[in-house]
């Protein structure tokens, strides 16, 4: 079996608070055996490409500093600024400056450089995300002719948003270096597809091979899941259960809906508040039934779309809860923290619906982790956005167009009246994709469809 370099912006093996993609990809590394290499998530006032390179429960990690103008101008600029965005479907709120795109070429140049020494013939490589577009052709240049992998954890866009892009055409012929590129959706993969041939002439097989010129490399769909045992394992824990009463007794037999998503413009949060807030006028006997606890820890709060969407949201709660509170009920329980994932299993089981209506979303694991964590005998309702990706996979689910507040009000009115037969079904259906296509299942079939590619000849990657 082939070691596994995996190069991540950041690296986070080890310690308990790991998320699933961490664990799976933690899990992956210590059966291929390998590296995971990536930023440090630390400055330094001068780059000097020092690798430093620990051991963390069975992973060996190697991470680097950056120098703030990288941080600046590649993480909180190029990513966060304008890739994020724009993959988003939110042109309104890309920055298009080339500063960052610099920032972004020179720390992906920075990262082939150090990465380089750590890869060893053999090894497959396997680079993860929108940061790292480019990483693969600047390890071509630098001579590796390793299988190289590249996974997009979100969306791809449609070829006439993304042609707004000043480096579109530049940063998708990169991608050409890679022997397989993965989706998590055959929509983000057509979309790929679209741009590829309409812009660069390539031409897509049945079989997901496409061919440039003389380049000739795979796309996969291949969606990523959860580790769904753990994830019910963390639900039966001591400090689940503990939550699950808490939130219980504060709620006083008031059905529960609970919506958890990093605190970010994708996720639809305020289109779910004023979805909401239409189930509340039109159903006013619900009035007083119900309680909406939204958990939404910060992110990106360099950002200012992020501590707008931020602010906004304080006043939509706080406007909501003004127009109908009483005496003895919120109708918004808004909390701006993070919460440990066994005492999130405890908030999801507790919660008989489950609120996940992202604008766009690659794939999103809330909706996996809140199946994951129900009681089988009693499940809740998954409500879910048809635009994200997991929408591909659980049909199940209440499935609804996120920006109408129609919509979103109809399901929560069907979630809370549904039989509990009925539940159940729809549960048992989702369960099961959930439990067959967990994380494991995803990062082995991207490793055997890496390892199956061939290995390209030099002369045909100088060429890219
Ligand atoms: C990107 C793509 C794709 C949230 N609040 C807390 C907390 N979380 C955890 C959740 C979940 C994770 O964060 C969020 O994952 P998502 O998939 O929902 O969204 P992104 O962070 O945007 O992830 C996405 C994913 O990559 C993987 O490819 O699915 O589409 O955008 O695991 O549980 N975790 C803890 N406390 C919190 O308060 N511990």
């Amino acid at each position: 079996m082939s070691r596994l370099i995996v190069i991540s912006n950041r690296v986070s093996a080890g310690g308990g608070a790991q998320g699933g993609l961490a664990v799976a990809l933690s899990a992956a590394l210590r059966e291929h055996g390998g590296i995971w290499f990536g930023w440090s998530g630390n400055e330094t006032s001068e780059f000097t490409g020092h690798i430093n390179m620990e051991r963390i429960d069975g992973v060996t990690t190697a991470t680097i500093d950056l120098e703030e103008q990288d941080i600046e101008e590649y993480y909180d600029g190029y990513a966060n600024r304008t890739l994020w965005p724009l993959f988003h479907y939110r042109i309104d709120l890309a920055e298009y400056e080339r500063s960052f795109a610099d920032g972004y070429r020179r720390a992906n140049e920075r990262f082939a450089e150090t990465a380089l020494p750590l890869i060893e013939p053999n090894d497959l490589v396997w680079v993860q995300d929108y940061h790292m577009f480019p990483l693969g052709r600047e390890l071509r240049a630098r001579g590796v002719e390793n299988r190289i992998g590249f996974f997009l954890h979100i969306p791809w866009p449609p070829r006439r948003l993304l042609a707004t892009l000043p480096e579109a055409r530049a940063l998708t012929e990169s991608l050409l270096a890679y022997n397989l590129i993965g989706f998590h959706t055959d929509e983000w993969l057509q979309s790929f597809g679209d741009y590829v041939s309409h812009e660069l002439g390539g031409t897509i097989d049945d079989d997901g091979w496409l061919t440039v010129g003389e380049r000739r490399l795979r796309l996969i769909a291949c969606p990523v899941g959860i580790d769904a045992k753990e994830f019910a394992a963390l639900a039966a824990s001591e400090k689940a259960r503990e939550t699950y009463e808490r939130v219980r007794v504060s709620a006083v037999g008031r059905t529960l809906i609970v919506g958890v998503d990093r605190l970010d413009y994708s996720k639809g949060l305020e289109e779910r508040f004023l979805g909401y807030e239409r189930f509340l006028t039109e159903h006013p006997e619900e009035r007083k039934e119900v309680t909406l606890l939204q958990i939404a820890p910060p992110s990106r709060g360099t950002v200012d779309s992020y501590q707008r969407i931020r602010s906004n949201l304080e006043g939509l709660a706080g406007r909501i809860n003004g127009a109908h509170a009483g005496l003895d009920w919120v109708p918004i329980r808004y909390v701006n923290q993070g919460y440990t994932r066994d005492m999130l299993a405890g908030v999801y089981r507790a919660s008989k619906v489950g609120l996940v209506t992202p604008l766009r979303d690659g794939m999103n694991l809330v909706a996996k982790e809140y199946v994951a964590a129900q009681d089988p005998d009693d499940p809740g309702v998954l409500i879910l956005s048809r635009f994200a990706g997991a929408a591909e996979q659980m049909p199940e689910a209440l499935l609804v167009n996120p920006h109408s507040a129609e919509e979103i009000s109809d399901a929560l009115g069907r979630a809370i009246r549904m039989p509990r037969e009925e539940r159940i079904r729809r549960w048992r259906a989702l369960m099961n994709g959930v439990e067959e296509q967990d994380v494991m299942w995803w990062s082995k079939r991207f490793t055997d469809a890496l390892q199956d590619c061939q290995q390209p000849t030099c002369g045909t990657m100088e060429r890219i």
